[in-house]
Parts: structure tokens; C-alpha cells; sequence
């Protein structure tokens, strides 16, 4: 199984390959980890690092780009690379940037699952200390539920940060959308419909990359979206 890990910058996307990756070889499995960040030296151990090929900074060097040109150029200079990046495994766990256009507006996560074999399936990192309120909620919601059309997928929404924070309830927060009155709110309740799209409705998963809690229910949600028998295939 190849799990991409996707998710808005400093969500958790590198903790969570680095701590499930383990949680996942304590358990048996043969599990690979990849770096597709350019920008980010990995926090775990591996030989598949995309900055083998290319390091964003660099790039910025190279051709006299900002922070955010240089990582869009580094993806694009990257990509004849990707199947060379790919371990034989029995758990791919595959570490993305943060930079979230580069699943919305680009072809690179596409181009990512085209160079995997198996079944692929995507976890999407949310950062629960920044969706306290209903309009953050939305458009975090929004963003996954785009990157699952777009990478055509299985896509799991997960809740990160669990340790510090408290997770959101759905139901709440659409009771608090549907208190606000004036244009935008009608325009939250509608987008409020996104979360239709997700696998929220089915399972809230709240975990901690850094404590491992929840990690059994990601494992079992992966297995159910896997065997495509569980109650969010
Ligand atoms: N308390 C807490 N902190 C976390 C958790 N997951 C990640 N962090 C912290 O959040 C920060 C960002 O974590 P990363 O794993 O680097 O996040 P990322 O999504 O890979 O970040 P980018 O690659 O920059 O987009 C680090 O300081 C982590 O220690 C978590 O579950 N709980
Ligand atoms: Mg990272």
C-alpha cells in the first residue's frame, strides 16, 4: 500500500511518516519512507529523498526564485525522478511539502500517484490548532476534498495534533455555521455540503504524530479503504 501524506505546512506530515513508519515495522511490515520534499531534509532515515536529485535551495540559487518559485521549480525538475524514489514495500509511507497548490493547482500529485504500483491511497494532515473557527474548518475541509478529486484516490482526513488541542465536532461546527446570519454565511453552509466528500462523515480520526495516539484507528481505516469492505469505502 503507498499512503501519500498530504497536508498544509507544519501540520504534522513529517512526524507522522517518521513515528507511523515505526508504529508500522513494530508491527511486522516491510515499510519504505520517501521524502518528496525538496525543501526539507527528512527527520527519518532513508535512502528515497527526492533532494538526492534536486534541493530547493539551490534551485533558488540557480535560477534567482523566492522561497515559493524555487519549490515549484524544484517539483518540476524533480518529477522525471519519482519512480527511482519508489521502495519495494509492503508500506510506502510517501512525505510531501506543504506548499497545498502544489495539489490544488498543479499536476504534481497526478503525476505522483501515476508513478506508484498497488493501491494507492492519500492521508490528508489537518492541523487542528488552526481550525477552531467554522470558516478555517470549511476550507481546510474544502482543500482535502479538492486533493482527493484531483489525485482520484481514497483519501483519508485525519485530525493531527490531538496531545494540544481540541478536535472540532463536526455537528457543532454546523450548528455554528447555521447561526450566522448574511451572504457569507449562505456561502459556508453550502461549502459546509464539501464535507460530504470526505470520510469525515463516516469517521472523525483524531491522532497525535507525536505521541502515536489514534494511530490503530489510521491502521484500520487504511485496512478498510484497502479491502474497500469498511464502513468509509
Ligand atoms: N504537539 C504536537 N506537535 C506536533 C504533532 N505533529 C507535529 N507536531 C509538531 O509540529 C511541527 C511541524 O511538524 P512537521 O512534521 O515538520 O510538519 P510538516 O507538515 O512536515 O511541515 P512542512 O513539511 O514544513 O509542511 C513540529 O514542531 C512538530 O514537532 C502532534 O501530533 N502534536
Ligand atoms: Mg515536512
Amino acid at each position: 500500500m503507498n499512503i501519500i501524506v498530504v497536508g498544509t505546512a507544519g501540520s504534522g506530515k513529517s512526524t507522522f511518516t517518521l513515528n507511523f513508519s515505526d508504529y508500522l515495522r513494530r508491527k511486522g511490515y516491510l515499510v519504505g519512507t520517501v521524502n518528496l520534499d525538496p525543501a526539507s531534509p527528512p527527520i527519518y532515515q532513508t535512502e528515497w529523498d527526492i533532494r538526492k536529485f534536486v534541493k530547493a535551495e539551490e534551485v533558488m540559487e540557480q535560477f534567482n526564485l523566492g522561497v515559493n518559485g524555487a519549490l515549484l521549480k524544484s517539483v518540476e525538475i524533480a518529477q522525471q525522478h519519482i519512480t527511482k524514489l519508489i521502495p519495494d514495500a509492503e508500506y510506502v509511507i510517501i512525505d510531501t511539502p506543504g506548499q497545498m497548490e502544489l495539489f490544488l493547482y498543479s499536476n504534481f500529485g497526478e503525476n505522483v500517484v501515476e508513478s506508484l504500483n498497488g493501491f494507492s491511497t492519500c492521508i490528508f494532515i489537518v492541523d487542528s490548532t488552526r481550525v477552531s473557527t467554522p470558516e478555517n474548518f470549511i476550507s481546510i475541509i474544502a482543500q482535502s476534498a479538492v486533493v482527493s478529486l484531483r489525485l482520484s484516490i481514497p483519501t483519508l482526513t485525519v485530525f493531527n495534533k490531538c496531545d494540544i488541542t481540541e478536535i472540532p465536532d463536526l455537528n457543532e461546527v454546523k450548528r455554528r455555521i447555521g447561526e450566522e446570519e448574511g451572504v457569507l454565511a449562505e456561502l459556508m453552509e453550502k461549502l459546509v455540503e464539501f464535507v460530504e466528500y470526505t470520510t469525515l462523515p463516516y469517521r472523525l480520526i483524531r491522532m497525535s504524530s507525536i505521541t502515536s495516539a489514534g494511530f490503530d484507528d489510521v491502521f484500520s481505516a487504511l485496512n478498510e479503504l484497502f479491502c474497500a469492505c469498511g464502513d468509509i469505502s
